[in-house]
């Protein structure tokens, strides 16, 4: 579900409002601009323009991340069209035609090839152009009632009495505002997805059952890298194996678990998959131990200079740019096998902070057997996750999405009964959502919701194991999970798209 801050709305209002009084004050002083007298090519570049971003402004409502600039484009130019349409001979019909044809191109890039920053970037500088060259086309009109230059000329021109002068001035302020306000046409990244979980908190088995949904319904493939030595320090093919999503898969059906992720491994696997025509990446580096309290940018750039000074065939550039890809990762594992021996820190504290960095969704896990320790120490380290999480959107900017994922549900609730799409399991999803709303740092990226898109998840990998939570007590005896039963574990793939 989506988290929604109480106060959203009114976050929102002054920029909607903004954004329409501009667009009736441009309508008001469009009369004044003489369009009727404008050359050929000028009439057909105003109507191309406009009919261009209406038609672009289409394709952006899809998208979350891009309606606000979608709402900008046609607040202003559906009225200007409808207001060029009374003044005879001023919209061409070629232009017109031409601009919806290429906006809805770019519209069907962006639906059916997830190309949706093609189409932000275009709408953006079309715009752009727009209210530049209307603001050169208005001071160009304010010259010739001027010209030719002369004191005489320019007195009269100052005492006329007249509005004209006036109405050219303002009409300038409200083009240029408009012009700061194209800003509003935000880039969106959405076909990479990042999943992010401390040690323990359920990574692995969430992989697992991420890519059992993948398979299952979006035409899912994987691709991995997996570097993991064996106690002499070379890299060992059996570890490496054991760490193959089949291997895992293999592992669980006969009733074992899979292997905890070890100090001397590390992997990483992609997870991709197609809804319809929209494709989707998933990614997730499997490691040890503990890294959430080193994601900050000085922690990042001290890590990429330690991995430099290792790897002295790859300058600090290249390393910026490929670092956190798996194919980096191949020739990484080809060629220096034996300089990262053991010395995964950097390399995994770069790789997670670059992914953070460059994707556009980012999940973070939280470890659903804090819920069960709430009243012990559980709810401590819930704040100080909470803490953590807040900070990194902080950091990462209001550019993304991001979801709270709380994991290990089945320890908490019995969901045997309960299928994962139903009111019941909505309401489970917002009881937990009410008991974590007492905490202050949860409830301080309940406060960030009102600007960034923020959503709430639970999830289980085995919905069949009954729950360790009786009449508020623990029962300690823990269970095996013996097979990827999933429950809403759907809702997350969904956030991706
Ligand atoms: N009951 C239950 N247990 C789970 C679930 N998901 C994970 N676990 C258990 O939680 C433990 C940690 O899960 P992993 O998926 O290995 O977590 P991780 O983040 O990969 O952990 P490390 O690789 O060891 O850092 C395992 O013992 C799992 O059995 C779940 O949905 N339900
Ligand atoms: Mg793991």
């Amino acid at each position: 579900m989506k988290m929604h801050g109480s106060l959203k709305l009114l976050y929102e209002l002054p920029a909607v409002s903004l954004v329409l009084l501009l667009s009736f004050l441009f309508l008001w002083f469009a009369g004044t601009l003489g369009f009727s007298q404008l050359s050929w090519a000028g009439a057909f570049l105003l109507s191309f323009f406009p009919a261009f971003l209406v038609a672009s402004a289409s394709g952006m409502f899809f998208h979350e991340q891009s309606r606000k600039g979608g709402f900008f484009l046609i607040a202003v130019f559906l009225p200007f069209l409808y207001f060029l349409s009374f003044d005879q001979g001023v919209l061409k019909t070629n232009g017109l035609l031409l601009g919806l044809l290429i906006g809805g191109l770019l519209d069907w890039q962006a639906l059916h090839n997830n190309r949706f920053n093609l189409l932000t970037g275009y709408a953006r500088t079309g715009s752009r152009l727009f209210f530049f060259a209307l603001a050169v086309y208005i001071l160009v009109l304010g010259l010739e009632l001027i010209y030719p230059f002369s004191g005489e000329r320019l007195g009269s021109f100052l005492e006329r009495g007249t509005e004209k002068p006036l109405d050219l001035g303002l009409a300038l302020l409200v083009v240029l505002a408009l012009y700061k306000l194209t800003d509003l046409i935000r880039d969106v990244r959405i076909s990479e997805v990042f999943i992010y979980g401390p040690s323990r908190s359920g990574k692995t088995f969430l992989l697992l059952a991420l890519y059992n949904h993948f398979v299952n319904f979006y035409g899912g493939t994987h691709r991995e890298i997996i570097l993991s030595y064996d106690t002499e320090g070379k890299l060992s093919k059996a570890n490496e194996d054991r760490l193959r999503i089949e291997s895992m898969l293999a592992e669980i059906e006969t009733g074992n678990m899979p292997k905890s992720t070890s100090r001397a491994d590390m992997a990483m696997y992609v997870l991709s998959g197609k809804k319809g025509a929209i494709p989707i990446e998933f990614s997730f580096i499997d490691y040890s131990g503990e890294y959430t309290a080193d994601l900050d940018p000085e922690n990042y750039a001290r890590a990429v200079n330690n991995l430099d000074e290792k790897l002295e065939r790859f300058n600090i550039n290249t390393i910026y740019r490929r670092i956190g890809t798996i194919s980096f990762m191949e020739q990484l594992k080809k060629d220096y096998a034996k300089e990262l021996r053991g010395e995964f820190h950097d390399l995994i504290l770069a790789s997670i902070y670059k992914k953070m960095e460059t994707a556009g969704k980012i999940i973070f896990l939280v470890d659903g057997d804090y819920l069960l320790d709430y009243h012990l120490e559980g709810r401590m380290e819930l704040t100080r996750l909470f803490g953590l999480y807040s900070r990194l959107m902080d950091l990462l900017g209001s550019d993304k999405s991001y979801a709270l994922v709380i994991t290990k549900m089945d320890k908490f609730k019995d969901l045997s009964e309960i299928p994962e799409d139903s009111g019941e399991a909505r309401e489970v999803e917002e009881e937990i959502y009410g008991l974590l709303s007492k905490t202050d740092t949860f409830r301080e990226i309940l406060h960030r919701a009102r600007k960034v898109p923020v959503y709430f998840y639970t999830v289980s990998v085995d919905a069949t194991l009954s729950p360790q939570l009786s009449k508020g007590k623990r029962i300690e005896e823990q269970q095996r999970i013996t097979q990827i039963f999933p429950w809403r574990v759907g809702e997350i793939a969904k956030f991706g798209f």
